[in-house]
């Protein structure tokens, strides 16, 4: 039975989204609401994750009448395998990322680029002197020189445990021990994970599952956690500002040009190549007011937190922008970009320009963009979306409402200067049972689901427990939308938080960043666990990510799970044709990892669950 068609006001709750799915009927332009009715049922073997196509003896589906591929794997082997590799594709979108940090850096630090420098230096001597690099008296790019060897070692399979491991509270170190699952390589792990899931290496699930936690974990503490790091020592380390979101950041009588992706390398640029006074002049000989630098998705939440670039909109809101007729050019680098963005640009005076040679699509202005030349190439693709503005056709412009403001920039430098330099004043507000816990909401956006409506409903939800809520993605910007990332949102807090938050003039949803970013989170939870003295399977902390969609999100709530911090999900995975891998995500992990997944669309019901559990975490600790 195909999917019930849904109204308009069904797919999304924001009146921006409702307004452009309109206009898309009336355009003719294709959304991914409407493909999914289109692909509706889905194929119940692959939802239940059991079928294989990993070899030709196959492609095998297993059942209840056919519980065996030609192999002889059986579902839960089949499962485990497919979770495995969708955990590997995950880990693998983050580090690649990262490495492409350490590929920037080291063009600095070899002088072969001018257009990226070390912004914070301090950051670079921390990172450092935590990762066992000498600094007394060195010169900064000899610091930096050693800092990305040892990086560029973390993704070899040279070592018996990325260098962050130094960050992880003890505790947790020892779980990962005995478990096996101390990640030693991001590569390493990746390419182990492809090795155990050809056909007749690891059949045992739960050995699977155990290594595909290590995956994840590799890309936490490594390959994400390398990407946060060194963006903010080439670009800045995020402090708070005052920012705008929504689709009406884009600006009529402007030339708008949005980044869309994951990776500030090339973002930045624009961003910098748009302040160029020779374009601007172009731009206004041809009758714009202005060049608008505007972001979607990821590369959006990393100009924004660490420039205040205002965010025009999540997943589900990239083919929306390009409907308002007034985006001269959307500038891709990876992940997340819907191949659809071709067809939608060509409906209308869009060019759709691709910069990274890993990342081409069919029918996009390529520019291989690289560190040595980067800012020269930004400024080219800036002059193409400048001379687009003649060709934009105003009676198909329709920019709906008003832009909202929000804060952004809680890197955790910040928010530890925001708390006066030491963590002390937030754990006594904990202990004094004010902040009753914290929950990361983060990630995507699903056409299954009406777009934020969880998103927005959890948050709500948590804060008025007096749960403080640290969002990252694209729940950035549906926190943004909803008011909730401003000082003034207090007012929809409960009394404990509102006064916490109100004596520190900070949103009780605090912005930390992109989904690399989740990596800040991970590292508070240690900082907060080591000045405690006891593990982050002890901190009344969850995570959440109501509408996830992608490999990338499984592999942040599978690292966070193993680091043990109870993660509820709005969708569960592809894993529910095996009851072993079912039970050991749903229980299982709990015994071995102190944490588990909890799956629930709802999301009161799924705010009731996790304030149990803070509840329970908190009597624990010994506090009420
Ligand atoms: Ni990773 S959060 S859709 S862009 S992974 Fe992409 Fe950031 Fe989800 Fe959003
Ligand atoms: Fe079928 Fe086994 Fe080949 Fe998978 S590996 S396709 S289950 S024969």
């Amino acid at each position: 039975m195909a999917r019930e068609k849904r109204s308009i006001e069904e797919k999304s709750i924001w009146p921006d989204a409702r307004q452009m799915l309109a206009k898309a009927e009336r355009d003719g332009v294709e959304t991914a609401w409407d493909r999914l009715e289109q692909q509706t049922p889905h194929c119940k073997f692959c939802e239940l994750g059991t079928t294989c196509r990993n070899c030709v003896m196959g492609p095998c589906r297993i059942s209840d009448k056919m519980q065996r591929g030609v192999c002889g794997a059986d579902a839960d082997v089949v499962v485990a395998r497919n979770f495995g590799r969708f955990i590997a594709g995950g880990s693998a979108g983050h580090s690649d990322h990262g490495r492409d940090l350490i590929e920037v850096l080291e063009a600095i630090v070899e002088g072969t680029t001018k257009d990226y420098h070390i912004r914070d230096e301090a950051k670079l001597i921390r990172i450092a002197g935590e990762i066992g690099v000498e600094t007394k008296g060195r010169k900064i790019l000899k610091v930096a020189r050693d800092v990305l060897d040892v990086f560029y070692g973390d993704f070899g399979s040279r070592k018996k445990e990325v260098s962050f491991m130094c960050r992880v509270p003890a505790k947790r170190r020892e779980i990962w021990k005995k478990l096996g699952m101390t990640p030693r390589g991001v590569d390493r792990e990746i390419v182990e994970m492809m090795h155990r899931t050809h056909m007749g290496c690891d059949n045992d699930a739960p050995n699977t599952l155990i290594h595909a936690a290590r995956t994840a974990l590799a890309d936490g503490w490594a390959g994400s956690m390398i990407g946060t790091e060194l963006s903010d020592v080439i670009f800045g380390t995020p402090a708070p500002k005052k920012a705008k979101v929504n689709l009406a950041v884009i600006k009529k009588d402007q030339v708008n040009i949005l980044v869309h992706g994951h990776n500030p390398v090339v973002s930045e640029m624009i961003v910098a190549a748009a302040q160029d006074p020779a374009l601007l002049a172009r731009a206004k000989a041809l009758g714009a007011g202005g060049i608008n630098v505007a972001g979607l998705c990821c590369t959006g939440n990393e100009i924004l937190a660490r420039q205040g670039i205002p965010m025009a909109g999540n997943h589900l809101m990239t083919e929306l922008a390009v409907v308002t007729g007034a985006v001269e050019a959307i500038v891709v680098d990876y992940q997340c970009i819907m191949p659809s963005l071709i067809p939608a640009a060509a409906c209308y005076h869009t060019k759709f320009i691709t910069t990274a040679d890993k990342a081409k699509f069919t029918g996009a202005i390529h520019f291989s963009v690289h560190p040595e030349t980067a800012l020269a190439q930004a400024k080219e693709i800036v002059g193409i979306a400048v001379d687009g503005f003649s060709k934009r056709d105003p009676n198909r412009v329709e920019i709906p409402g008003e832009p909202v403001e929000i804060m952004t920039g809680f890197s955790n430098e910040a928010i530890l200067s925001a708390l006066g330099g030491s963590l002390t004043p937030l754990l006594d507000a904990v202990k004094a049972g004010k902040v009753r816990g914290f929950v990361a909401i983060v990630g995507c956006n699903n056409p299954k689901l009406q777009q934020d409506s969880c998103n927005v409903g959890l948050a709500k939800a948590l804060i008025e427990r007096d749960i403080m809520v640290l969002v990252t993605g694209c729940v950035t910007t549906a926190a943004g939308k909803a008011g909730l990332l401003m000082p003034e949102a207090i007012s929809m807090a409960g009394p404990g938080l509102k006064a916490v938050c109100g004596s520190l003039g900070i949103p009780p949803v605090l912005h930390m960043g992109s989904c690399v970013d989740n990596s800040r989170i991970i590292q508070l939870c240690a900082l907060i666990a080591n000045e405690l003295g006891v593990d982050i399977s002890d901190l009344p902390v969850c995570a959440s990510s109501p509408e996830w969609y992608s490999e990338k999100a499984a592999a942040i709530g599978l690292y966070a799970v193993a680091c043990g911090i109870y993660t509820h999900l709005g969708l569960p995975p592809n894993i529910l044709g095996s009851k072993v891998v079912t039970d050991l995500a749903l229980n299982g992990l709990e015994g071995l990892v102190g944490a588990s997944f909890v799956v629930e669309p709802d999301p009161l019901k799924a705010a009731e669950l996790l304030d149990q559990r803070i509840t329970g975490k908190r009597k624990a600790l010994g506090l009420c």
